[in-house]
């Protein structure tokens, strides 16, 4: 069995506070309970605080580039099927300049684990609004306020008809573990959204805002239904529901792969003459 120091990687360099720890120490207790070895799973992240997830974890990874969390991921598990992958993000990455490779995994159904840091905001960079910021929230890019609809990652989600989509937060440590075996566990695309506060740019969406508003969504609710589901999904302001909003169990995309269905790419032979034959034709 794995042991939590298995995967101790670097000293986190977030500030002191940062929602960023919970959701650490959620994610390490959930690969740790669920039984998972460093090197059967990959993580992959794109550039932000968020970003930097991959250092503080010691398993495979990829830092790649901002947005494009989601290609590198895809490409990852295409190739190799029978590896876990994991794919992190902040809001700016995932929602802001990766917002359409999101938009097409989660039509694809990619069966990888996608962990969104929702702090509201983007953290490195020093501040500026992001897709998920609050409408009229004043930054030192927008004096006069956010002018732009606060995107809804849940709802997106929904009308997609992503595999699995729930929200959680970094200040619910034990909840967000729940959620990220949950996520982990599924068969196909999962998202989830992870509300974390921003101590140092954020001072709309603080530990406090977010603990009067917060609240588990009632056992009794059945996320299988998509039009509950949306109006689950529509929730925001004085009350934020937490925990998991829509799931169904579409086929998954490496599945309608003749080539790949029933052998990773990986496990392939590979056949240097012929490879050399194809590409004498660009020659
Ligand atoms: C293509 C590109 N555009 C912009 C940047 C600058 N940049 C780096 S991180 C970042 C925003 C990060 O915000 P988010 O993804 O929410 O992560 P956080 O730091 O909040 O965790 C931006 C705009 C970049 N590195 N590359
Ligand atoms: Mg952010």
């Amino acid at each position: 069995m794995p042991s939590l120091e298995d995967y101790k990687g670097q000293t986190p360099a977030w500030c002191t506070g940062c929602g960023n720890f919970g959701i650490l120490n959620a994610f390490k207790s959930a690969i740790v309970e669920l039984g998972i070895e460093p090197h059967q799973f990959t993580i992959v992240s794109g550039i932000g605080q968020a970003g930097k997830f991959p250092h503080y974890l010691k398993c495979n990874t990829f830092n790649g580039l901002h947005g494009r969390t989601l290609p590198v991921a895809t490409g990852i598990r295409l190739s190799n099927h029978n590896m876990l992958v994991a794919a992190v993000a902040g809001d700016g990455d995932c929602y802001g300049e990766g917002g359409n490779h999101l938009i097409h995994a989660m039509r694809r159904n990619i069966n990888v684990k996608l962990f969104v840091h929702d702090n509201q905001i983007y953290g490195l960079t020093k501040g500026q609004a992001s897709p998920t910021s609050t409408e009229g929230m004043t930054t030192k890019n927008q004096p006069f306020g956010v002018f732009s609809e606060q995107l809804n990652p849940m709802a997106l989600a929904v009308a997609l008809d992503c595999s699995f989509a729930a929200r959680g937060y970094a200040g619910d440590i034990i909840h967000l573990k729940a959620l990220i075996k949950e996520a982990i566990s599924h068969k196909g695309f999962s998202l989830l959204d992870i509300l974390q506060p921003c101590i140092t740019f954020n001072k709309i969406n603080t530990y406090d805002w977010y603990r009067q508003r917060v609240y588990h969504i009632e056992p009794e609710y059945n996320p299988e239904d998509k039009i509950e589901a949306f109006k689950k999904a529509l929730e925001w302001g004085d009350k934020i529901p937490i925990g998991i909003i829509y799931k169904n169990h579409r086929p998954i995309f490496e599945e309608r792969i003749p080539v790949i269905k029933d052998n990773p790419l990986v496990k392939q032979p590979f056949d240097k003459l012929k490879a050399a034959h194809i590409l004498q034709e660009f020659y």
